[in-house]
């Protein structure tokens, strides 16, 4: 049912919301007849969301380009929001990637970059810029993408591990930074999900990506959003912490059962 819960009217900005977790964020948000902003890089993936977002129940739709790992355009896209949108009640830092699965002594440099300036130094530009008006207006809520990468690191996946930790010590750190204040900090942190997300790791390489999936199921991004909602949806004095999810056939980073 939407529009019927504390989600409806609340004002929300996701994140990378062009694919994957951010795009089904998106929609769920909107099916709770929240405010739905929703940014990405990619314009043209994002243009198509907007009648999507709309049928869904959103009651309100505004979509930018940002691209978070630019500090100067997330300044100015989000310091300069129409007014009727500056007052985001739920920020979902969901802009994220992974590039390459290498070791880290024979790796390109530019992939590190690329992903430690997107999903450690983007989330913390947004944070940066949105949080403060929350924290004046006695109400808010952050909830950022972790992984299960996070907790434990994986073969070739150093650095992507490493950006999953430091987002797991921020929403740790944001939380004793707001104590006192009615903003609430949650990590949502899943195992493998199907998305674009290895293909984007093996730069458009399809046959390499579905080889992540092969044989087991693995979670959707509904799942995740799923979990998004539920989190934003809890009464305000609840703070949910963290979401450790995966797939049936997941245990951790590394324990997967295939199906034979
Ligand atoms: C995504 C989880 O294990 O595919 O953050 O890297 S994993």
């Amino acid at each position: 049912m939407s529009g019927m819960g504390n989600l409806s009217g609340k004002t929300v900005l996701v994140t990378g919301a062009s694919s994957g977790i951010g795009r089904a964020t998106a929609l769920a948000f909107a099916r709770e007849g929240a405010r739905v902003a929703v940014c990405a890089r990619r314009e043209e993936r994002l243009t198509g969301l907007e009648p999507e977002l709309k049928k869904a129940g959103a009651a309100a739709v505004l979509l930018f380009t940002l691209d978070v790992s630019n500090r100067a355009a997330v300044e100015k896209a989000l310091n300069g929001l129409p007014s009727e949108w500056n007052t985001i009640d739920v920020l979902v830092n969901n802009a994220g990637l992974s590039r390459g699965l290498t070791k880290v002594y024979e790796d390109d440099p530019q992939n590190w970059e690329e992903m430690i300036d997107t999903n450690v130094k983007g989330l913390l530009y947004v944070t940066r810029t949105v949080v403060p008006g929350m924290v004046e207006r006695g109400r808010g809520h952050v909830i950022n993408m972790g992984s299960t990468a996070g907790y434990m690191t994986y073969a070739n996946g150093a650095v992507y591990c490493a950006t999953k930790a430091a987002e797991k010590a921020i929403s740790e750190g944001l939380k004793i930074d707001l104590m006192g204040t009615a903003v609430r900090v949650t990590s949502i942190d899943p195992g493998m999900v199907e998305s674009e997300f290895s293909e984007v790791r093996f730069r458009g390489d399809k046959e390499r990506a579905e080889k992540v999936y092969q044989n087991i199921t693995p979670l959707q991004p509904e799942d995740i959003a799923d979990a998004i909602v539920w989190a934003a949806s809890r009464p305000a004095h609840v703070n949910i912490h963290t979401v450790v999810m995966t797939t049936i056939d997941q245990a951790n980073s590394v324990v997967f059962h295939r199906h034979s």
